[in-house]
């Protein structure tokens, strides 16, 4: 992308990973499988990629609130890495959250805290280092939604109510004008319940940036409303980890389905 700008000329490149993104979405939805290194061993982590990869998942997000982070994060990031050629993101509750093994990191602003660490501190904390292992970085902003779960206590949201989707919409625009590529519309990692219909519905009116939405979808019908809702990408994580692998091809077959044949 090349933009004027007071008549000098500026660079912004697009890398792999968000090209990848865009290219598929031009013909489908998309389907990410979120693993926390906190909850699964690297062998599991291993299997399940090998299973997503097979069953037709777009690619595998790396992260989690508390505990993802050092050796632990890198061991489950290169046992991925050895076991699919699915795209591995770093989606990281901090600047601790950051492996060079990854392929990109949703460089993420959690709109809605209450506390700056979580808008622009981590980000600046994390910065150089994205930088020196060239990891790609993709501008997302990252909205939490009522009830947020554990990523929205440490996160000190202050959660959208599930009722106002206005809210949730304003965030999203701001967001975008803010210049992040991405939004991420999250209802916490084990919510009851997914994002409601009519917010997604409201968010994606609004915006020109590709939508995503998890937290709480586990099921065919989950995916399939929140995709008809206008989501673009689809994050399940729980549904996944909590089963065995071969339950979580079952699970991951119908998932794909409810988001790509909706
Ligand atoms: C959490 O949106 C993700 O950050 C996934 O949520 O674990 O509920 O699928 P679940």
């Amino acid at each position: 992308m090349k933009l004027k700008n007071g008549g000098r000329l500026m660079n912004i490149k697009i890398g792999k990973v968000e090209q990848y993104i865009h290219e598929k979405l031009e013909k489908e939805k998309l389907h990410f499988v979120l693993l926390d290194p906190d909850d699964v061993s690297p062998e599991i982590a291993s299997k399940i990629a090998r299973i997503s990869e097979e069953v037709g998942v777009d690619g595998i997000m790396i992260g989690g609130s508390t505990g993802a982070e050092g050796e632990v994060l890198d061991n489950v990031v290169k046992a991925i890495k050895e076991s699919s050629n699915l795209p591995v993101i770093l989606f990281p509750g901090s600047q601790r959250g950051i492996s060079k093994y990854a392929d990109a990191i949703f460089f993420m602003s959690l709109l809605n805290s209450r506390n700056p660490f979580f808008i622009t501190g981590a980000q600046a904390l994390g910065a150089f280092q994205v930088k020196k292992y060239n990891i790609e970085p993709i501008p997302m902003a990252y909205l939490i939604v009522e009830p947020g779960e554990t990523v929205g206590w440490v996160g000190d949201a202050k959660p959208i109510p599930r009722h106002k989707p206005k809210i949730a919409a304003a965030y999203a625009l701001a967001g975008q004008y803010l210049g992040m590529r991405l939004v991420y519309l999250e209802a916490g990692s084990g919510a009851p319940k997914h994002v409601p219909a009519d917010m997604i519905r409201i968010v994606k009116s609004v915006i020109d940036v590709p939508l995503i939405v998890g937290g709480g979808i586990r099921t065919y019908e989950d995916a399939k409303k929140v995709a008809q809702s206008g989501a673009d990408i689809i994050v399940t994580g729980t549904a996944i980890e909590s089963c065995s692998p071969e339950d979580a091809k079952t699970r991951l077959i119908n998932l794909i389905k409810g988001t790509k044949k909706h």
